[in-house]
C-alpha cells in the first residue's frame, strides 16, 4: 500500500536494515496488547478512578469499541482527535483506534477551542473523543465538529451527557454490538500523530508507525528494567509522549504491568495512590518533582513500594537530583526525549554524578547523534553545539508539512532538535540550551510565534515578542514584550492582553505569564527569518543586570 499523503517515510535501506537488525518487528499496537493479554489475562493492565480492568477485560473492551468505531463508519487511515483527562477510558480509546486502523491525534486536555479546531482540520479529523463529564469539554467538541466539515462524530467517554446532536454518541454505545477481532493494520503503517512543542506559529503533527515506536517502547521498557510487578504512576498529562511510551504506559503494558491513572498529579492526591496500589515507578517534570520532594519530606504516606522516579521534560538542576532519592526514597532516572523520537536515559547502574548531572544516552545504539556549530561542523566531545540526530525511531518529516521539513531536516535526514548539549566522552548529553523559539515552561511546550500572533490580532498590538524568563519554580515562564500602535479606546492593560489571549481559545499554559509594554523592539533586519534574533535580543533584557528599554 503506498504510505499515507502527507507522511514522509524511512528511506528504504534505513528500514531494511532496522527490520534486519530485529528494531522492527513488524507489531501492530493492538497485537502488544494481546500478545500480553494472552500471557497475563487475569493481571491488573490499568486502574483510573473506580475502573480495575485485567488484561483480558481491558482486551475485551478494546475489540469490542473497535468494533463499534468500525460499524459507525471510522476506517483504517482516519484521523480522531483524541483529548482526554487520564482515565482507563483513555486506554481503551487509544488501543481501539489502533485496532480499527485508524489515527488517534494526541491532543492534551488543556487546549482549548482553536487548538483543537486546527489539529482537527490539519489532520481531518472524521471525529473528536471528550470527556463526556466535562460540559465545556462537550460544548468544544461540538464547536470543532461545527467548524471542520470533515469531523462526523463527537465520541463522549464518562457518564454522558445526553445530546440531542446526533453527530453524539456514547462510549458505552459503541460497545453495546457484538465485538470481532479486526485485521491488525500493517506495522510498518503510521499508528497515530503525536503534537510536537513547536517553534513556529502552527503546531506540527508528528507521524509514528507502530514498527518505529514499538522499538522505542520495548527498549524503553527493557531499560528502566520493567516487568509484570511494576506498577506505573500516570501523573503527567496521558497522551504525552513521556508518560506514553519511556517506557509509560505502553511499556508496561508490553511489560505485564499495571497502569494507574492518576486524575491529577497533586501529591494530596498522588501519594495516597502510590500507598494504595503499591506503586513502584512514577514520570515527573521538575516542577512536579519539586513539589513532591517538598511534600514527602513533611508527609506521612508510605512511599516505600517506589522503586523508580523518572524526571523529564524539562531540565533537572543537579540540587533537584539530588533532593529525590533523599525525600522519596528511590533512584532517579533522568529522561531526555521529544516527541520526534529521540529519548535518551540515565541508566539503573549509572555513577552517581551521571544520574545528576547528565541527562543521559540514547536509547539505541543506532540513534546517530551528531552536535554541530552554527555551520553544521562537528564539533569535539565536551563542547557545545546543536543537536542533530537520526535514528531507528525519529521521524524523517512532519505531517504535511513540506516547507517547515525543509528546513529542519538535514538533506541526508538528520532532525534539527532545536536543542543546545554538550556530548561527553562516555555519550551521555547534557542539555544547556535552546536553539529554537520555544518557551519551555516546566515541561509544557508553548511556541513564540504562536502566541505573538494571538497578541498581534488584538487592533492595539502593533508588535509583540514572546520569551523566556527564568523562573525559579517552573525553569522558565513566558514573558510577552509588547509595542502598542494607535490612540482609540483605552490602552489596554496586561490582564487585558492575558484575557484577550485566553479569549482566542488557546490553552492555559500559552497565555503569557508576564506582559511588558514597550516603546519599540530591537531593529533588526526585515523578514521573517530575524524574528529568531529580535526575540534574541529581547530575551537578553532579562537577563541583563538593569533592564532599559529606551
Ligand atoms: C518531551 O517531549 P516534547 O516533545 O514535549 O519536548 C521535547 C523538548 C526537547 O527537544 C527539549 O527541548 C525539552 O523538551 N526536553 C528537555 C528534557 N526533556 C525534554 N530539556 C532538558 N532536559 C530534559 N530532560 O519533553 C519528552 C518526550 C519523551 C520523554 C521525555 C520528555
Amino acid at each position: 500500500m503506498s504510505p499515507l499523503p502527507g507522511f514522509t517515510p524511512f528511506p528504504p535501506e534505513r528500514a531494511r536494515r532496522y527490520r534486519e537488525l530485529g528494531y522492527w518487528r513488524s507489531e501492530s499496537h493492538g497485537a502488544l496488547l494481546r500478545a500480553s493479554a494472552t500471557t497475563w489475562p487475569d493481571r491488573l493492565a490499568v486502574i483510573g478512578g473506580a475502573d480495575r480492568w485485567t488484561y483480558a477485560e481491558l482486551d475485551a473492551r478494546v475489540d469490542a469499541t473497535a468494533t463499534g468505531l468500525v460499524d459507525n463508519g471510522v476506517r483504517a487511515r482516519d484521523r480522531v482527535v483524541v483529548a482526554l483527562p487520564n482515565t482507563a477510558e483513555f486506554v481503551e480509546v487509544v488501543f481501539a483506534l489502533f485496532r480499527s486502523g485508524a489515527l488517534p491525534v494526541f491532543a492534551l486536555p488543556a487546549h482549548r477551542e482553536t487548538e483543537l479546531t486546527h489539529f482537527a482540520a490539519l489532520g481531518e479529523a472524521v471525529a473528536v473523543v471528550v470527556d463526556g463529564t466535562d460540559p465545556a469539554a462537550v460544548d468544544r467538541a461540538v464547536a470543532v465538529a461545527d467548524r471542520v466539515p470533515s469531523v462526523r462524530r463527537i465520541v463522549l467517554t464518562g457518564a454522558t451527557v445526553g445530546s440531542s446532536d446526533p453527530r453524539v454518541t456514547g462510549l458505552a454505545d459503541l460497545r453495546a454490538a457484538p465485538p470481532r477481532r479486526l485485521p491488525e493494520p500493517d506495522a510498518d503503517e503510521v499508528a497515530f500523530l503525536q503534537l510536537s512543542g513547536g517553534s513556529t506559529g502552527i503546531p506540527k503533527l508528528i507521524p509514528r508507525t507502530h514498527d518505529d515506536y514499538l522499538y522505542s517502547v520495548r527498549e524503553s521498557a527493557r531499560i528502566c528494567g520493567l516487568g509484570p510487578d511494576t506498577v506505573q504512576l500516570v501523573v503527567l498529562p496521558v497522551a504525552h509522549n513521556f508518560p506514553m511510551s519511556s517506557p509509560g504506559i505502553l511499556g508496561a503494558l508490553h511489560a505485564g504491568g499495571t497502569v494507574v491513572l492518576a486524575p491529577d498529579p497533586s501529591p494530596t492526591t498522588c501519594f495516597p495512590l502510590i500507598e494504595a496500589e503499591r506503586v513502584t515507578d512514577v514520570a515527573l517534570v521538575p516542577p512536579l518533582a519539586l513539589v513532591w520532594t517538598a511534600a514527602a519530606a513533611s508527609g506521612t504516606r508510605d512511599l516505600s513500594s517506589l522503586r523508580l522516579v523518572q524526571v523529564g521534560g524539562a531540565k533537572c538542576t543537579p540540587e533537584l537530583a539530588a533532593r529525590i532519592p533523599q525525600t522519596l526514597g528511590a533512584p532517579l532516572q533522568q529522561v531526555f526525549g521529544m516527541a520526534e523520537g529521540l529519548v535518551n536515559y540515565t541508566r539503573l547502574d549509572d555513577p552517581d554524578d551521571v544520574v545528576r548531572l547528565t541527562q543521559g544516552r540514547p536509547i539505541s545504539p543506532d540513534d546517530e547523534v551528531r552536535v554541530v556549530d552554527d555551520e553544521d561542523r562537528d564539533v569535539p566531545d565536551g563542547a557545545e553545539g546543536h543537536l542533530l540526530t537520526r535514528g531507528p525511531y525519529t521521524i524523517c518529516g512532519y505531517y504535511r508539512a513540506d516547507e517547515h521539513n525543509a528546513r529542519v531536516f538535514t538533506p541526508d535526514g538528520f532532525y534539527r532538535t532545536g536543542d543546545r548539549v554538550r556530548r561527553l566522552a562516555d555519550g551521555n548529553l547534557v542539555v544547556e540550551g535552546r536553539a529554537k523559539d520555544q518557551i519551555n515552561r516546566g515541561g509544557d511546550k508553548i511556541a513564540a510565534e504562536e502566541i505573538e500572533d494571538h497578541l498581534i490580532a488584538h487592533p492595539r498590538v502593533h508588535d509583540a515578542a514572546v520569551v523566556a524568563v527564568h523562573d525559579a519554580f517552573l525553569g522558565e515562564r513566558s514573558c510577552a514584550v509588547v509595542v502598542l500602535r494607535g490612540t482609540e479606546d483605552p490602552a489596554p492593560s496586561a490582564a487585558d492582553l492575558r484575557a484577550f489571549v485566553r479569549g482566542r481559545g488557546v490553552a492555559d499554559f500559552k497565555v503569557p505569564d508576564r506582559v511588558e509594554f514597550v516603546d519599540a523592539l530591537p531593529a533588526t533586519g526585515v523578514g521573517k527569518t530575524h524574528r529568531s534574533d529580535l526575540r534574541a535580543a529581547v530575551a537578553g533584557w532579562f537577563r541583563a543586570p538593569a533592564v532599559d528599554h529606551a
